[in-house]
């Protein structure tokens, strides 16, 4: 399926409106500042059309980088009254304030596709090269900081870090979260910006809050807090996007001429490990799982098909994985919903319980295809592209209906339609 010329065009459009001079906001109002790993999407369609634009956004997004390594979620680089919660409540005190929290790795990655496809490969080495020791010292931190024993699992503390805020694997996790009594105060800004039935609910937002309380507490001391958080899974998106990201790491630690190859070929093996003991036989399925109490998490999100992109899994597995979508196929017209369409979980317009998001299909066609399926690949592929062509850019999609769901002139669906179309 060619992509519309002008739906080129829009894509590009959007993402020059919604570019504030080195950084691009997903979108105006809803979310006006930079996340992490929107930047590294937003990068990848920059990339398509001015590549200079392209180095710059994550150039921008390590501006936000701690003296520790941590690359927070969210770099507010200048005030913006539609947002909440906003630096104050963050209490960040650095310039430019932050959040404290990190999102899924990606930009290693889009660093290595960036570097393959650029046109202007002498630019594109010198940035590489000037990127490569702080994305070094973010692998690091999230292995000294949140797997101190090698357990090949990150430790992911919120929500917000998993990139799927209230995917429904969170349910029980959360809920063990007690809401803080001395909660101060506060105003969501989200639904006054979109229809509070494509939102989170109340409950879960005050416990969203009362995490960043937790962590103020521990003065945002890592360690500690992996022992007193309430709030402690294993995410399938964040490892298997650290566990990618660092087999192109340790690629461009090849190709840069940088030493570091067997410090991340051990954080590959620990990962490999940790990833493949979250496959469940029975469901034909990857889990996320809760580390307070080690249980498996059972409910399928579309983060379960991610070890193909990673590349932990077997073939044999591979084929299940399939299976498995091939049969949520059967209950939806466009792939992939963001939950099994078969539990009762499944909510098709609420943000992360049901809607299909055009970055995470972009994860798993590659999977898919670097496993050997690229018909399963292009029939992601093409519904995403589908969707886009009928209801726009928007920040996800009913997996029923098509219909355009969140935020509008998303820069990372629109980017995603730029990268796609090549
Ligand atoms: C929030 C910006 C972010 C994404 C997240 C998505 C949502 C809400 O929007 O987060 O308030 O941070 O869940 O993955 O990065 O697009």
């Amino acid at each position: 399926m060619p992509v519309q010329e002008s739906l080129t065009e829009e894509a590009r459009r959007i993402l020059r409106a919604n570019d504030r001079g080195g950084f691009t906001i997903p979108t105006a109002g809803l979310y006006p500042f930079q996340w992490l790993w929107d930047a590294g999407f937003t990068a990848l369609g920059w990339m398509q059309f001015d590549e200079g634009r392209a180095w710059q956004e994550l150039e921008t997004l390590f501006l936000g980088q701690w003296p520790n390594g941590m690359l927070p979620h969210i770099v507010f680089h200048r005030p913006e009254p539609t947002y909440f919660p906003g630096p104050e409540r963050w209490g960040v005190t650095r310039t430019p304030p932050t959040s404290a929290i990190t999102q899924p790795p990606v930009v290693a990655t889009f660093v290595r596709w960036m570097l393959e496809q650029a046109q202007n490969q002498a630019q594109a080495e010198a940035k590489a090269r000037s990127l490569y020791p702080k994305m070094l010292a973010y692998h690091r931190w999230f292995k000294r900081e949140r797997d101190p024993e090698n357990t090949g699992l990150i430790t992911v503390l919120h929500p917000w870090e998993t990139g799927a805020d209230n995917s429904p694997a969170w349910d029980e996790a959360l809920a063990r979260v007690e809401v803080d009594p001395a909660l101060p105060p506060y105003i969501r800004r989200d639904t006054a910006h979109v229809d509070p039935t494509q939102r989170p609910h109340q409950s879960e937002y005050d416990r969203f809050l009362t995490l960043l309380e937790v962590y103020k507490r521990a003065g945002f001391d890592q360690l500690r807090l992996l022992r007193e958080c309430p709030f402690r899974v294993a995410s399938l998106l964040i490892d298997c996007v650290l566990h990618r990201a660092n087999r192109d790491l340790l690629w461009l630690s090849r190709r840069l001429g940088f030493a570091d190859e067997a410090e991340i070929e051990g954080w590959l093996e620990a990962s490999q490990r940790g990833i493949e003991s979250l496959w469940d036989e029975e469901a034909g399925l990857y889990f996320n799982r809760d580390l307070r109490s080690g249980a498996a998490i059972r409910v399928g999100v579309s983060a379960s098909f991610l070890p193909l992109y990673a590349g932990t899994s077997s073939p044999q597995r591979a084929l299940r994985l399939l299976r498995t979508l091939e049969g949520w196929a059967r209950q939806v017209r466009y792939l992939v919903p963001s939950t099994d369409p078969y539990s009762p979980r499944f909510e098709p317009q609420r943000y992360w319980r049901g809607p299909v998001w055009a970055v995470v299909n972009y994860l798993i066609a590659l999977g898919f295809a670097d496993y050997g399926y690229p018909e399963m690949a292009l029939r992601i592929r093409q519904d995403t592209l589908k969707l886009c062509e009928m209801t726009g850019f928007s920040e996800y999609f009913h997996p029923l209906t098509g219909q355009g769901l969140g935020g509008g002139t998303f820069s990372w669906t629109a980017a995603i339609y730029l990268a796609w179309g090549q």
